[in-house]
């Protein structure tokens, strides 16, 4: 794989190392993460959609999608994110392809419940030294599928956790923590009918340290508030932006916001 073009200077380091910040984020309340697929939404389109989100007060863009990512694609829209807003701009991978400088860290992700060791180490194993020579700082992640998991589960070869066993997620996500992981995202899938059951937020919560994710298929303030409810620290959505516009993804972003301290 030939090495991503550097196209602008590289950011600026406000947002390095990123778990740091993340954590003093995390510590005045939950946070909201827009998920932007460049390849749906290239170059500048990116970041129009990326200030329309950071206006509404989201905290972070992830850039990433399943398919057909290239690069070139994710470096354009990196640029275009921090030429329009100041929010950081992290990777959400789907493999090397999602591998640029151009964004403020990269999330080191591993599918824990993958049947293939892919997606678990090996992809990793084969991009880490380029990722060390483009000087991009990573952030550990472990990555769990609860059904029905959609198109990441597929492609992710998954064994998804079934909704109804909140007692399997814990396991999972405690297994990754004491492997020393970070950061544990739960995800249901983009475009999931339903996202993660409250009951498996709740159970995972309550044995973790570390910030929880949540991720797929939330779409309404309701939804929204039952995960916050239930210990979800991180609230990641897509699908609402992309597809459904401001509206929903306002509501969403309120019902996170509003539980967050402000500095008097
Ligand atoms: C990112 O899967 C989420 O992990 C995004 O899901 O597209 O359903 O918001 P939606």
């Amino acid at each position: 794989m030939s090495d991503p073009p550097a196209r602008s200077p590289p950011p600026s380091g406000r947002f390095r190392p990123f778990l740091p910040w993340l954590q003093s984020q995390l510590r005045a309340g939950p946070l909201h993460f827009t998920l932007l697929d460049p390849e749906k939404t290239p170059g500048e389109r990116a970041g129009i959609v990326a200030r329309q989100a950071e206006r509404l007060g989201t905290h972070v863009i992830l850039l990433g999608g399943s398919t057909g990512i290239r690069p070139e694609g994710m470096g354009e829209a990196a640029d275009a994110i921090h030429a329009s807003t100041r929010l950081p701009v992290v990777v959400f991978p789907q493999g090397a392809e999602s591998i640029t400088p151009r964004a403020d860290a990269l999330l080191w992700m591993s599918l824990l419940n993958s049947r293939s060791l892919r997606w678990v180490i090996r992809t990793h194993a084969a991009s880490s030294l380029l990722v060390r020579r483009l000087g991009i700082p990573t952030v550990g992640l472990g990555y769990l599928i609860i059904a029905p998991g959609m198109k990441v589960g597929e492609v992710g070869e998954a064994d998804p956790v079934p909704r109804d066993r909140p007692d399997l997620a814990a396991g999972w996500a405690l297994a990754a923590q004491y492997l020393g992981m970070p950061l544990i995202y739960l995800e249901a899938g983009s475009g999931a009918p339903e996202p993660v059951p409250a009951a498996v937020v709740r159970a995972v919560r309550e044995v973790l340290e570390v910030p929880l994710l949540v991720g797929g298929g939330i779409r309404r303030s309701e939804q929204a508030r039952g995960l916050l409810d239930a210990g979800a620290q991180v609230l990641v959505t897509g699908t609402v932006v992309e597809e459904e516009g401001e509206t929903p993804l306002r509501a969403i972003i309120e019902e996170v916001n509003r539980r967050r301290v402000v500095a008097s």
